[in-house]
């Protein structure tokens, strides 16, 4: 059967992090960031390990460039650590112009390897004065203007060469879980489910607001003031997976999606690093609830449209979900009538960052939840797909196609995958030879692939991009690096870069595609 053809534009790739990679931590010129001083201290991540030496891509970014050229790719999405651009952040403190340096020369370089840049600029590594000084993410009107300075700081340095930005990466795990479950930077814990005494948790949807604001203010300023010559586009990348009502119904038994998205909607809490120690430590991210339910329980209806909608359906339509304003009620922090007309379609596209799908049922006490349980078994007892190394993930690719047609009848914008992978259970234990041979993580992008193709080709939604995570081994947050998601096999004691039998499997199924341009 001849190879479906993808068109000579598409972006694929690979991303990462400027923290879960750079190293380097106190060179050329770098203010610390929060995630620092988080990582080192005792307990917050599973090995005790930190961010200071990582992949050493600081300094060995020159053989990251060797790897993406050698695995064929058209595109590299990596993020800008805002601390070594603005040492201390704000708006009144000094640019570092080796910093600016540094990413000028790396972006330069990508470009002569014939390597879009896709830029994120902000994945987690808030300066840490501007936490210090005023709270970071909480005091709107500071973050906001900080934020922005740092962004017209980006557009002028490298906008001439980068013609993609990401505004902010995951913004649900930026709420949740570093101000609501306290286990990722600045590690600020509001914790409480539905609380006997009332109220619960604030801090979360005000940094979610404020989180919301500063990316339209920072695509705002960059549509009037840089787009007209720089001609690039700019959006927000949402965390979201598939979610499926655990009720043991095969998808392929519902009706067409004939029902209102908007009462099906979910922007579920998947839970990543729950707070009760018995049970599985499921996923953060908020997953989309397929519209073709037509038995869920009005729990789950209630819950889809709490979570999933918290970032996207502000942004891309211009309103809180109805559920999530019942549920927070007065906790839920308004936007006003000129706010709103900022963030109403500040995205020029769909940024999704997939990884899992769940299975999902009213119940728990939970409030950044929604009240619901999460499993991969299913009633009859088997399990939704392979178990990756950390709890929270199965690959479940028909998950991955039914979440593209969602988000693309939802918000009607091309979707740019800015972010999907695998993370192979125990490769962390095993030689470097036995790791080398990733077959759950082949299996993992075979299935994608085959999901993404039959999305575009055969349900006809718009795809721009796949960038697979991640390039490399590298720091995984609270799990330190006792999870490997990259296609490039990191040797921690010597930072030498071995190839994944993954990173094959990828760079030929995209070769293969990628139409050649017209002459
Ligand atoms: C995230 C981040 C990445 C992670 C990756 C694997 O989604 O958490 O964007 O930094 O490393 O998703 O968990």
């Amino acid at each position: 059967m001849p190879v479906t053809k993808l068109p000579p534009n598409f972006l694929w790739g690979f991303a990462t992090a400027s923290f879960q990679i750079e190293g380097y931590t106190d060179a050329g010129g770098r203010g610390p960031s929060i995630w620092d001083g988080f990582s080192r201290l005792p307990g917050k991540t599973l090995d005790g390990k930190n961010g200071d030496v990582s992949c050493g891509s600081y300094k060995l970014w020159e053989t990251d460039i060797a790897l993406l050229k050698q695995y064929g790719v058209n595109t590299y999405r990596f993020s800008l650590s805002w601390s070594r651009i603005i040492p201390l952040g704000g708006r009144n403190d000094p640019v570092n112009p080796e910093g600016i340096a540094f990413y000028s020369a790396f972006i330069d370089s990508l470009l002569e390897n014939n390597i879009v840049p896709f830029v994120t600029l902000y994945h987690w590594d808030l300066p840490q004065a501007l936490h210090d000084r005023y709270g970071g993410w909480l005091n709107k009107d500071e973050i906001v203007k900080d934020y922005t300075n740092y962004a017209k700081v980006c557009f002028e340095a490298f906008g001439d060469r980068v013609k993609h930005w990401l505004t902010v990466n995951e913004p649900w795990c930026v709420a949740i879980l570093g101000y609501g479950r306290g286990v990722f930077a600045p590690g600020r814990s509001s914790d409480r489910a539905r609380s006997t005494e009332g109220d619960s948790s604030t801090e979360p949807w005000i940094v979610g607001r404020n989180v919301i604001l500063a990316h339209a203010h920072g695509a705002k300023l960059y549509r009037e003031k840089y787009k007209p010559t720089q001609r690039g586009q700019i959006g927000i990348t949402l965390n979201g997976d598939w979610e499926m009502p655990y009720d043991g119904t095969p998808e392929s038994t519902c009706p067409q999606r004939t029902r209102s998205p908007k009462s099906l909607h979910i922007d579920a809490l998947s839970p990543r690093h729950r707070s009760s120690t018995n049970r599985p430590r499921l996923r953060h991210r908020h997953v989309a609830l397929p519209p073709t339910r037509c038995f869920l329980p009005t729990i789950l209806m209630l819950f889809s449209d709490v979570l999933a909608g918290w970032y996207a359906d502000p942004i891309y339509l211009g309103h809180y979900p109805a559920s999530m304003e019942r549920i927070l009620g007065a906790r839920l922090p308004p936007f006003t009538p000129e706010e709103w007309k900022i963030v109403k379609g500040s995205s020029d596209f769909y940024g999704m960052n997939t990884y899992t799908t769940n299975l999902a049922r009213a119940g728990g006490d939970d409030e950044f939840q929604g009240f619901v349980d999460y499993t991969f078994t299913r009633a009859d007892g088997t399990q939704l797909g392979k178990q990756a190394h950390c709890a929270w993930l199965q690959d479940y690719p028909e998950g991955f196609r039914s979440l593209l047609n969602y988000l693309w009848k939802r918000y009607k914008l091309p979707i740019y995958v800015t972010e999907n992978g695998f993370a192979v259970m125990n490769e962390s234990s095993k030689s470097r030879e036995e790791a080398l041979k990733d077959t759950d993580r082949v299996n993992y992008y075979r299935g994608v692939t085959a999901a993404m193709q039959a999305a575009i080709s055969e349900d006809g939604v718009d795809v721009r991009s796949y960038l697979a995570w991640s390039l490399l081994d590298n720091f995984e947050w609270a799990d330190g690096y006792t999870t490997r998601f990259g296609v490039t096999y990191i040797d921690y004691d010597t930072l030498e870069r071995f190839p994944k039998e993954s990173a094959a499997f990828v760079k030929q199924w995209f070769t293969e595609r990628i139409q050649a341009p017209s002459p």
